[in-house]
């Protein structure tokens, strides 16, 4: 179902939002705690996240439910099915967890996960996600933008290209155990693509932390292209020179090119990508191109055929 809300009130106070406040309540009274201590319940309370402010980027279409986004998921890690990644991500520990940034760099780091998240003011950004596979939904992410952390290690005049990777730990991504993909999941962005200001690390959603079907503990999150660009749980980011390496493209070169823009022009050899299905309603929308991003980001792809670079 969709929640309807009126402009001026983000969705993540209302609803879903009340439920989250009501456990990080709970869990700070003694028997709270003792549970979280026993390990019977997730660690929420610790992991809340610093205040996010409200980003002028995001759309006013109503958000998805929470346990549509939760609910929902395509994350091979953890299984093929929709609702896979729900059940068997409860495993993926992600703490300690760093994120390596290096390559053509003047500056490499390693960054903690929670320190990062101190470092770079958190914004609300409610965006669309169009997949390939022809359907989406409107997702209320908290995070940063990409250009900060990359302004923070100082890519040299070599860095053309932004190469990105998921964990790589088959005892706790159980998908891992079989070769449906080449493990670890790689993506890539042009490093202009990768420096656009909608070009987002996510690391929360609904106001609260990644949950881990959602890529824990940060994701990245491209509105205008199909979802399977956004690389979920990454722990490493380098700036290269060539053209990257991306999972989709090696899996199947016809069907999935580099770029994916969204575009309703250019059909999937398998089937059309002029309409998809929002999660939540009956009939089927058009799909606009750049997955309505285009006004922000059509520039990027000027005097490219769009066709040849799908
Ligand atoms: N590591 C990794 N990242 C991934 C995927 C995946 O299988 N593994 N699936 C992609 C696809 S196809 C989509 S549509 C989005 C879905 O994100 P969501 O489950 O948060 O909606 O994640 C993308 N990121
Ligand atoms: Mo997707």
């Amino acid at each position: 179902m969709l929640i309807r809300h009126p402009a001026d009130i983000a969705p993540s106070e209302i609803t879903d939002r009340t439920l989250f406040e009501q456990r990080r309540q709970w869990l700070k009274t003694a028997s709270g705690l003792l549970l979280a201590g026993s390990g019977l319940l997730p660690s929420i309370a610790e992991a809340a996240l610093p205040k996010a402010s409200k980003s002028p980027l995001s759309t006013n279409e109503p958000v998805n439910a929470l346990q549509e986004i939760t609910g929902y998921n395509n994350f091979y890690e953890f299984g093929t099915g929709k609702d896979e990644p729900a059940q068997n991500a409860r495993s993926l520990k992600v703490r300690p967890w760093t994120v390596q940034v290096s390559g053509e760099v003047k500056q490499a780091k390693t960054f903690d996960i929670d320190s990062l998240i101190k470092q770079f003011p958190l914004e609300e950004r409610i965006y669309r996600l169009r997949c390939v596979e022809g359907w989406s939904m409107v997702i209320p992410w908290v995070g940063f933008p990409l250009a900060s952390l990359l302004k923070a290690v100082e890519p040299t005049g070599k860095a053309k290209f932004v190469a990105f990777e998921t964990l790589n730990r088959p005892s706790e991504m159980i998908g891992q155990q079989s070769g449906v993909l080449d493990w670890p999941y790689v993506e890539g962005l042009r490093l202009d693509e990768a420096m656009h200001p909608l070009t987002l690390l996510a690391v929360g959603l609904y106001g609260d932390v990644l949950p881990n079907q959602n890529g824990a503990p940060i994701r990245l999150v491209v509105p205008w292209k199909y979802g399977f660009k956004s690389i979920k749980s990454i722990v490493r980011i380098r700036l290269v020179e060539a053209l990257p390496p991306t999972t989709w493209n090696k899996t199947n070169p016809r069907e999935y090119g580099f770029y994916s823009n969204v575009n309703p022009e250019v059909d999937h050899p398998r089937w059309s990508q002029k309409t998809e299905r929002r999660i939540g309603e009956f009939s089927r929308r058009k799909t606009l191109p750049f997955n309505g991003y285009a006004e922000q980001v059509a520039s990027l792809y000027s005097g490219m055929d769009l066709r040849r670079y799908y």
